[in-house]
């Protein structure tokens, strides 16, 4: 028996966070689920990418580090202004996973200086509550369960995990292959309507599936957008998908 999910309108209303206010607004002015994971190694290609896909997407992940000529000048800066110019979030999937001074010093410091610029950020939960009090100004995703194959991430590590974002006022979702409680945003990963995983781990679900199933808010899609040969008509195609499933997954 399937129970049916709230609407973004009524998550928008229950919400606490600014950041989960934003997501969800942006999702209901662009009717779009999709989050595009940038995974791209240069400054143009992150560049280019967002250009593309940024007036279909309500947020871009980023893995900052895998930018191998980063500048803030050159590479955020103009980020930042593509964020503004079609409105999306910027989702830094740092997936920090240390003690909260470490996290802290993380965040705040090195090249990246990812407190100045993304809007919400990854983080394991391992390091317990007090390790995510260093994220204060943002958002934090917290990883409940991994997509990949073989993940430690199980039954009873996902209901622990829980307990710590459930708890945290900083905590604004989680990451998950399972659904979560409503109070969570949901952001699945590991989404992609040609193939059923990389041959390194990573497993796929169709966009159908993990709003039917799971009752996720938000899609990431990675290579299914930035591998095509077309990256903004897959864009496309990813946010009809996407939001028609979160459509039907309302009825009922
Ligand atoms: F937490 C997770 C997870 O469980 N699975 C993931 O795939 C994060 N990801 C990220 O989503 C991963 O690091 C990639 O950046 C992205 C998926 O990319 P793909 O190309 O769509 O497989």
């Amino acid at each position: 028996e399937e129970k049916t999910r709230s609407s973004y309108e009524k998550k928008l209303e229950c919400s606490q966070h600014s950041v989960s206010k934003k997501l969800l607004e942006t999702a209901l002015a662009k009717q779009s689920n999709l989050i595009a994971s940038a995974d791209v190694t240069t400054t143009q290609e992150l560049l280019e990418l967002a250009e593309k896909v940024g007036p279909h997407i309500i947020a871009l992940k980023t893995h900052i580090d895998i930018i191998s000529d980063f500048d803030y000048e050159k590479t955020i800066i103009p980020l930042k202004q593509l964020a503004t110019k079609y409105q999306f979030l910027l989702m830094e999937d740092r997936k920090f996973a240390d003690i909260g001074n470490t996290q802290e010093l993380q965040f705040t410091s090195g090249v990246f200086k990812i407190t100045d610029w993304a809007d919400f950020v990854t983080s394991q939960v391992i390091g317990g509550f007090e390790s995510l009090d260093c994220f204060k100004n943002v958002g934090v995703v917290a990883i409940i369960g991994m997509s990949s194959k073989g993940t430690l991430t199980t039954n009873s590590y996902r209901e622990e995990a829980l307990k710590v974002a459930l708890s945290h006022p900083n905590v604004i979702g989680g990451v998950s292959q399972n659904e979560i409680p409503e109070d969570l945003l949901l952001f699945t990963p590991g989404v992609n309507l040609a193939d059923s995983g990389d041959g390194k781990g990573q497993q796929y679900n169709t966009p159908d599936h993990v709003f039917k199933t799971l009752h996720t808010d938000f899609i990431i899609v990675g290579r299914g957008i930035y591998k095509s040969e077309n990256p903004e008509q897959a864009a496309i195609t990813y946010k009809n998908e996407g939001w028609n499933a979160y459509l039907n997954s309302l009825e009922k």
